[in-house]
């Protein structure tokens, strides 16, 4: 089934409900209100509740919500419209919400370690007056808040311990990958020589791929019963080259994109990061080109991320990512034709197409 409603259990009399991403909105409010008025009855933490509800509130919606709603998406092409429930379609919903928490909480951390400025359009939580090194354990609030989420609605389910398992793992495979990232760009030290492809395949898979591909798919295939290694090895395999090739979109747009669309302002140059454009531009340069990256990268002055901005430039970085795009978007199809064999294909294909020739 698409996205065209809910199966209500009606038939007849069923009034179209609206797509998923105005359900998925909708049921915000409500898991706020379950996670800071519910939950608790000593009023002496009335203050760090609602502490918490601003923190979620700003951290959490806002972005594009693709993990989230990619959850219902593709319980939608798992479980034949007959036989989904409206209760299956709310725990989804649920889970969605859980990883853009994830998503969140792992922000929040990232825009502090990357000495970020804006996110999705405002400052990042950590710049706000007063807030500061605080929003450490604000990431925790949030990332802990997923646990009582899936606790409250998700264990009965014959998949509660997948789920934990899963978010458990996924969380630090992303933590391994921003790891890697973080010492593979070390302040102050610029050695142009650790920017490996190899390398660069390492942090990617990890810091991003795992949650943002394989988990919301992985929820689903657990939430309809699919349980076998051969089936998520499968969906692990076409899930994390697009996870691979979506943080290499990432790192084209950090540079080339543009902050009012992106919401966030590049800064992968003045942190020294192995960046997609980096590692690309090593393998063509000249040496004098390269002398002038060596010098410029890493250094947080306009003037010297404008040379190395220029250097990309007349390298033709961004006419290098179209053709990049182009081979990634085919080379992706023919792994959907051949690892998909049980799984339903549109999961994989839907996934694609929000994700290419995207500018945000
Ligand atoms: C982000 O990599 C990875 C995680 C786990 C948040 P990044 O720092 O390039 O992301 P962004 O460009 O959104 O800061
Ligand atoms: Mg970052
Ligand atoms: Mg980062
Ligand atoms: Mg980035």
């Amino acid at each position: 089934m698409g996205d065209d409603g809910v199966c209500n259990g009606t038939p007849g009399r069923a009034a179209p409900l609206p797509p998923d991403p105005r359900l998925f909105d909708a049921q915000f409010p409500e898991l706020l209100t379950e996670l800071t008025e519910r939950d608790f009855t000593d009023p002496g933490l009335a203050d760090a509740f609602s502490r918490l509800r601003q923190v979620m509130v700003y951290n959490v919606p806002g972005g594009k919500r693709t993990r989230g709603l990619s959850v219902i998406g593709s319980l939608r092409e798992l479980v034949p419209p007959s036989q989904l429930t409206q209760d299956q379609v709310h725990k989804a919903l649920v889970v969605g919400w859980c990883i853009e928490m994830l998503q969140a909480f792992l922000l929040m951390a990232d825009d502090i370690m990357d000495s970020s400025v804006t996110r999705r359009g405002q400052p990042c939580w950590y710049k706000k007056d007063g807030i500061g090194l605080d929003a450490i354990n604000d990431s925790l609030l949030v990332e802990g808040s997923i646990y009582r989420l899936l606790r409250r609605h998700c264990r009965d389910q014959p998949y509660y311990v997948h789920l934990l398992e899963l978010f458990n793992e996924t969380t630090f495979q992303t933590e391994l990958g921003q790891v890697l990232d973080l010492i593979t760009a070390p302040p102050g030290q610029i050695d142009l020589s650790r920017f490996t492809m190899e390398r660069y395949k390492t942090i990617v898979k990890y810091k991003t791929a795992f949650y943002s591909f394989y988990l919301p798919v992985a929820s689903a295939m657990y939430m309809a019963g699919i349980t076998s290694e051969e089936e998520h090895k499968n969906a692990k395999h076409i899930l994390l080259e697009m996870g691979e090739f979506y943080q290499i979109q990432d790192d084209y747009l950090d540079c080339f994109g543009d902050p009012a669309v992106t919401g966030k302002i590049g800064t992968d140059i003045q942190d020294n990061k192995c960046s997609w454009l980096m590692v690309k531009a090593l393998e063509v340069t000249t040496p004098e080109q390269r002398s002038v990256l060596e010098a410029c990268y890493g250094r947080r002055d306009d003037a010297n991320v404008a040379r190395v901005k220029d250097v990309y430039l007349s390298l033709q970085m961004p006419a290098l990512y179209q053709t990049y795009e182009e081979e990634s978007y085919r080379r992706l199809q023919s792994l959907i034709a051949r690892h998909a064999q049980n799984l339903p294909r549109a999961i994989f294909l839907d996934f694609a197409k929000k994700i290419y020739k995207r500018d945000k």
